[in-house]
């Protein structure tokens, strides 16, 4: 008997090492040209310094991550279709696609992973057109105007929620 409460303890423990969190960073159209101009909006950080910004953070937090970027609605779409049972989250910027593509608030809509949408500038304090998101509706919450620090922002949430 007191071999068996001693199996299941060890089997309820948590594994030493194992991910708290799996994380997806999708990022559309153009975010691959992060830091080459318009450092005033977008600030002077490359999209690969954005990814290993990213990867460490989730390291320190026992987590991982893995990233999208595309130029191409489809691709962006598939990415969010394969996250269910992969990835414990989703942190999106879909760029100028947020303005406007129904194709993706319905991806969103379709998975139940869920996804915090972050804008690296203030579209709020931009052009008319980029005050409204498509795809916000979709998502949990939406962080922008903060620079790059919103995705990391976005992890650090979904790894508070994950801890309650
Ligand atoms: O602020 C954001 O993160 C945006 O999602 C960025 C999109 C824009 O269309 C959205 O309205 C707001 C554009 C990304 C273009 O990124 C570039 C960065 C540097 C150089 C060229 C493009």
């Amino acid at each position: 008997m007191r071999e068996k409460v001693k199996r299941q303890q060890i089997f309820l423990a948590p594994r030493k090492g194992s991910l708290v969190m799996k994380f997806l960073v999708i990022n559309g159209p153009n975010l691959n040209l992060l830091g080459s101009r318009e450092p005033d909006i977008y600030g002077s950080h490359s999209y690969q310094e954005l990814c290993n910004r990213l990867t460490d953070y989730a390291k320190q937090h026992n987590s991982m991550v893995d990233f999208c970027q595309s130029n191409h609605e489809g691709a962006l779409i598939d990415a969010i279709h394969s996250a269910p049972g992969v990835y414990d989250a989703i942190v999106m910027n879909p760029g100028a696609l947020t303005h406007y593509s129904i194709a993706l608030l319905d991806a969103l809509k379709a998975i139940e992973v869920p996804c915090i949408e972050v804008h690296i500038s203030n579209i709020h304090q931009r052009e008319e057109f980029r005050r409204h998101s498509v795809t916000a509706a979709a998502c949990v919450g939406q962080i922008c105007g903060l620079g790059v620090y919103g995705y990391e922002a976005a992890m650090q949430y979904f790894l508070v929620q994950q801890e309650q």
